[in-house]
């Protein structure tokens, strides 16, 4: 494959005024007929360049320039391009080309996902489908026509309006649809199948009615009601908030089984994973409740960020990801519990996120070249590329940073725009320079800021000196200072203590200083006592932060921080010092104990009736053992999961009234909701269930089948589920394990959930079950979230396990990749994450992890996406 870079980019040197497609769709082949109409584009510097146009796995039938058929002398095919030496300056282009959706296992282009026709054209999808200026800067106005049978197929989608349809006298029928926004063709849709809907309806600010679809399987009607309200909630807020309205009287969604990522925002018909849109008590945990609010917001919102304004080229990706990240972030706060979300949010950076910069495919939030675009749709193109929103958002304030999203909708509307657009107009917006800030979008890779504090009493003066360095990344050697906004206090024994920066005046309790030079210091005044500095508050800058905390101080912040996000991380570092001790003696053969302060900090945690019990659940939480992976260069598996074991079991029997009694407070008697108290309660429940599980005891066993047999949503079952499952009550858990399925082998989502809790048991053997589980009749290599809940969750969350001496973990992973490959290459690019960190691991498994590495890369046939991972993972 070939690399493309970002510095060669060149404006397109044809324009694509009007798009008629019309799709003629048979179960043996289906029929493309696409009428365009072409222009020379007067930017581009070649005004006799020949058209070329991309298409892949197509069979042309037909191709006329102004109505003239063209004859196999006047163009050229190749794997990927359709080319035509000699054109008009502006014509018509008409191409006939077939296609197999029934077989197209790429979920790529058009596909079928059970009985139904459905499209992904992101990133360069559009291309399986016709020749086309397949690229985001070719912008054009679509009208489609969709024929099929009528009593397959009654429902036939696509975006814009509904202007026509009629029955032909073959049993078929035909819909056409308009949309009279100009878009780039990865925002193409289309669907056709046997679908029902439900419907509600929106006004906008102006006053003007938007009807409201949501298309499923006829069996998952009852699990419409939520994105449906979430759907609602987002249109509300994007008026609220950013001014946004939306802009047709239709909007569409519809669910596939079949889906390579969670969702995918074509104009005005949407189209999700299943389990980013279906919810009810009885199947969704809270989990999936949150995650279908924020998805059906993050797609809704993208139809101002990514639509009306979309991106150059794909190197701006993260222009409306991480711009579209971040207000999703900012309006689940806004529906829910707003310090919840934001660590949960920093745990994903800094586990995957961080990962990722510290790894072979680090890259930055703008990246600078590429062999296939869809292995950028990562963690750093939409969480770091959040949090670099998120820095500019505070660094304007809300004001500001509201005239500048203004501005930008406003001067770039219909355009296709790059990173630097977008900063431009913020600047522009608030008067500010950002032209340092502007490398978080250049330079790949986390910086460390190491910071000092020193109190001198006599002065009363307290200096912080802050050293910020960022490590080589794959091509980038030397990186230059960033400018790192850390938002900080400075806390006394009673209180927050007032900021005197340099002599300055009162700046309140909390403000924010600029980290722009490599060492800095910054020196606080009038400072009365001796105090304790609470840094990077809300998680102002995606850095690791360093500062020598001793334990009393970490104890200090855990209960008397304002800012929740700190308390939270204090007590991970807390958790990362004990962890760090234990698998220290575990590796030097002695015998591990919990540091006391530990379990006294958690008692108190679970005694304050101040705190909210979301928050205490989270606190409650050691660091998990991808956060202590990530943070270690030499990584031991089997001791940071032993340490970690031994600590929870530790905790539980020394904790266990406690535990009990947050267990027996905790049990929620109304009808079920979504709620964040709700939500909550039974979050901190089921952690004190889990932990308690732990002893061994009947009381807890009994308490836990308990739950399984009776509770009325699947959080609490599931939870149940998964206790019982990593335990060692053998009857129990094949009980458990039997009538799970019988019930559920139904709902396909539920089955997921009922792999991915066997796939990340960390008991021993899980490998060999999981092989078995591959063929459990309900299992399908074919379909993305079967293999993300086996495959992906024993690879990716059962470290233990994944990582068993043998290798045979690995080797089971290869031989999945392999098998992939062919089938469908994205997932096969994804799964291999795991495999591709082995320069982390302690000797014995990085030699296993490179040869399965190597092996998959002697592979004949491999795909782009495949390729570009593994060649990119051994250099
Ligand atoms: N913008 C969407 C990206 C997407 C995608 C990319 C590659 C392959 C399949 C895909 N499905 C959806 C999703 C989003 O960020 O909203
Ligand atoms: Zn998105």
């Amino acid at each position: 494959p070939k690399t493309i870079f970002l510095k060669d980019y060149q404006v397109p040197d044809f324009l694509i005024e009007k798009t008629d497609l019309y799709f003629s769709l048979d179960e043996d082949k289906s029929v493309v007929t696409a009428t365009l109409s072409l222009r020379r584009n007067p930017a581009a510097t070649d005004q006799t360049a020949a058209l070329v146009l991309h298409g892949q796995e197509l069979v042309l039938l037909t191709v006329s320039i102004d109505g003239q058929a063209l004859s196999d002398a006047d163009y050229h095919c190749s794997s990927d391009s359709l080319t035509i030496q000699k054109v008009p300056d502006s014509f018509v282009l008409q191409c006939m080309t077939e296609i197999k959706p029934q077989e197209n296992t790429s979920l790529e282009g058009l596909y079928k996902s059970n009985t139904m026709y459905c499209t992904q054209c992101e990133a360069e999808g559009f291309r399986k489908i016709t020749y086309y200026l397949d690229r985001p800067d070719v912008m054009s106005v679509f009208t489609t026509t969709v024929e099929a049978d009528k009593e397959r197929y009654p429902v036939l989608l696509s975006n814009g309006n509904n202007v026509a349809s009629g029955d032909k006298d073959n049993g078929r029928h035909w819909v056409k649809w308009d949309d009279p926004f100009k878009k780039p063709a990865y925002l193409f849709a289309l669907v056709a199948g046997d679908l029902e809907y439900t419907e509600d309806h929106f006004t906008t600010q102006s006053g003007d009615d938007v009807t409201l679809r949501i298309f499923v399987e006829p069996k998952d009607l009852d699990k419409c009601a939520h994105a449906m309200s979430s759907l609602i909630n987002s249109m509300r807020w994007d008026e609220d908030v950013y001014g946004r309205e939306y802009d047709l009287s239709i909007f569409n969604i519809v669910a596939v089984d079949d889906f390579n990522m969670g969702a995918m925002e074509n104009k005005s018909l949407n189209i999700f994973n299943t389990s980013c849109v279906l919810a009810k008590p009885e199947t969704t945990t809270d989990a999936g409740f949150q995650r279908v609010e924020g998805v059906v917001a993050h797609e809704y919102f993208h139809n101002w960020s990514g639509n009306r304004v979309t991106c150059r080229d794909w190197f701006q990706l993260s222009l409306k990801e991480g711009f579209t990240v971040y207000r999703d972030a900012e309006f689940s706060a806004d529906m829910g519990s707003r310090t919840v979300k934001r660590v949960e949010d920093v745990s994903l950076l800094r586990t995957v996120q961080f990962a990722e910069d510290g790894g072979p495919m680090a890259h930055p939030v703008r990246p600078e070249s590429f062999m296939e675009i869809s292995n950028f749709y990562t963690v750093t193109i939409y969480e770091k590329g959040a949090e670099v929103v998120r820095m500019i958002a505070n660094l304007l304030g809300p004001e500001d940073f509201r005239k500048g999203t203004d501005l930008y909708f406003d001067r770039h509307d219909g355009q296709a725009v790059t990173c630097e657009d977008f900063v431009k107009a913020m600047e522009d917006a608030a008067g500010i320079d950002l032209t340092q800030f502007r490398r978080w979008y250049s330079q790949a890779g986390t910086p460390r800021v190491a910071v000092e504090g020193v109190y001198d009493a006599a002065a009363q003066s307290y200096s912080l000196t802050v050293e910020q360095h960022c490590p080589a990344t794959p091509g980038q050697e030397q990186k230059q200072p960033f400018h790192i906004p850390m938002a900080m206090a400075l806390l006394g024994q009673d209180g927050a203590l007032p900021l005197h920066l340099d002599n300055t005046a009162n700046a309140g309790l909390e403000m924010v200083v600029d980290i722009t030079q490599a060492r800095q210091t910054f020196v606080f005044n009038q400072v009365k006592e001796k105090p304790v500095p609470s840094l990077l508050r809300g998680f102002s800058a995606p850095v690791k932060l360093s500062f020598d905390y001793s334990r009393d101080d970490l104890l200090f912040l855990m209960s008397n921080d304002s800012d929740g996000f700190i308390r939270w991380d204090a007590s991970q570092q807390l958790g990362v010092q004990v962890l760090n001790e234990m698998i220290a003696a575990l590796q030097k053969g002695e015998e591990p104990t919990v540091d006391p302060r530990l379990i006294t900090a958690y008692r108190s945690i679970l005694q304050d009736e101040s705190l909210d019990k979301a928050m205490v659940a989270l606190m409650l939480k050691l660091p998990s053992e991808a956060y202590m992976t990530e943070i270690s260069d030499d990584v031991d598996v089997h001791a940071i999961y032993n340490a970690r074991t031994l600590a929870r079991l530790t905790i539980a029997k020394q904790l266990e009234q406690e535990l009990w009694q947050a267990l027996r407070n905790n049990h929620c008697t109304e009808e079920y909701q979504p709620s964040a108290l709700q939500i909550a309660q039974r979050s901190l429940k089921n952690t004190a269930l889990a932990y308690l599980m732990l002893l061994d005891t009947q009381e807890a066993l009994d308490a836990a089948v308990e739950q399984f047999d009776h509770a009325n949503n699947m959080t609490d079952v599931l939870a149940a589920f998964n206790v019982i499952l990593n335990s060692g009550f053998g009857m129990q858990k094949q009980r458990v394990l039997k009538l799970f399925y019988e019930r559920w082998q139904h709902e396909s989502l539920v089955v997921n959930q009922w792999f991915m809790a066997q796939a990340v048991c960390s008991v021993p053997g899980t490998l060999e079950h999981v092989k078995g589980l591959m063929s459990h009749p309900a299992f399908d290599l074919k379909n993305p979230n079967k293999v993300r809940a086996l495959i992906g969750a024993f690879c990716g969350q059962n470290a233990v396990n994944f990582h068993q001496r043998d290798g045979a973990g690995y080797r089971f992973l290869a031989d999945q990749i392999i098998a992939l490959n062919s089938l469908n290459p994205q997932v096969a690019s994804r799964l291999l994450g795991p495999l591709t960190k082995w320069k982390k691991y302690s000797e014995a498994s990085r030699l296993l992890m490179k040869a399965e590495l190597e092996r998959i890369m002697a592979e004949p046939g491999l795909s782009s996406d495949v390729f570009e991972v593994v060649s990119k993972s051994l250099k």
